[in-house]
């Protein structure tokens, strides 16, 4: 098995201060958190901003000051969402790819979001694959339902992106795939076998996911854009508490952590 790369979502576009109060907003705030889930064993951090009102924002600016901050601290892999939040048009999900950065996501296909609809028409996807080849990002490709990993296999077919793929399973966002083991073990086989996978649960899932991730050979997402609870009805501290938990639990059980470059390698990220 390959190291385990843990990816560290501190922010995503959905949480508040009033879910958790220990919610990372500003880009030195960020770049203290990602540093802290750093030196507890994190080797990515999937990157969302916020303006100076605590709102989703793509602008280019902010992500390059969060990223600058990161970098001055550590050698973490920085991840640029290109899903940004719910309705963001495209022009604004692709804005931050000018600073290139060495990885982003790519969401492979439209999904209910709780009461709103994450749209990912072809149209969509296929422009921020473009731009991602263009610039040699690494694409993560983001799997909400099982029939996006059809659309994974088309732009790859189309020549617009590019093996081995990379695939986070994000499970049991309201209205997307329900977080199971049966549905983990169903998305493995369906991605081409030469390709890495993260995991990605909500709330309570995230631990048992992830966990079997672990086992499984597969990669983890941990931290307050997927869960802010620590156990039941208790907040998490930070992001990094709950990377804390995940090295301790794969350490018990034999699996080493991987390191950035270490995952650089692992993911073949060109440099
Ligand atoms: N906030 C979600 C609507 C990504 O980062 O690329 C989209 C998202 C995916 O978080
Ligand atoms: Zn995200």
């Amino acid at each position: 098995m390959d190291k385990l790369i843990i990816t560290a979502a501190l922010i995503g576009a959905e949480v508040t201060r009033a879910h958790n109060p220990n919610l990372p907003l500003s880009p030195f705030e960020i770049s203290q958190e990602a540093y802290e889930c750093f030196l507890q064993g994190a080797s990515i951090i999937h990157l969302h901003a916020r303006d100076k009102e605590g709102k989703p924002t793509q602008d280019h600016l902010i992500f390059a000051e969060c990223e600058k901050l990161i970098k001055e601290k550590c050698n973490l892999i920085v991840q640029y969402s290109t899903g940004g939040a719910v309705g963001t048009f495209l022009k604004e999900r692709i804005a931050p790819l000018r600073n290139n950065p060495e990885m982003a996501t790519l969401s492979c296909g439209s999904v209910n979001f709780q009461d709103e609809v994450f749209e990912n028409s072809w149209g969509i996807m296929s422009n921020i694959a473009i731009e991602l080849k263009k610039r040699k990002i690494k694409p993560e490709l983001e799997i909400f339902e099982i029939g996006m990993v059809n659309n994974a296999l088309r732009l790859l077919k189309e020549g617009l992106i590019e093996e081995p793929l990379h695939f986070n399973f994000v499970m049991g966002i309201p209205g997307g795939i329900p977080a199971s083991v049966k549905n983990l073990l169903f998305l493995i086989d369906s991605i081409p076998h030469n390709s890495t996978y993260t995991v990605s649960a909500m709330g309570r899932y995230q631990l048992y996911l992830t966990t079997m991730a672990v086992i499984l050979g597969g990669h983890v997402r941990l931290g307050f854009e997927d869960n802010i609870y620590y156990t039941k009805g208790v907040l998490a501290k930070s992001s990094a508490q709950l990377i804390e938990r995940t090295v301790r639990i794969a350490k018990e059980l034999g699996r080493e952590i991987a390191n950035p470059d270490e995952a650089r390698n692992i993911l073949k990220i060109k440099q």
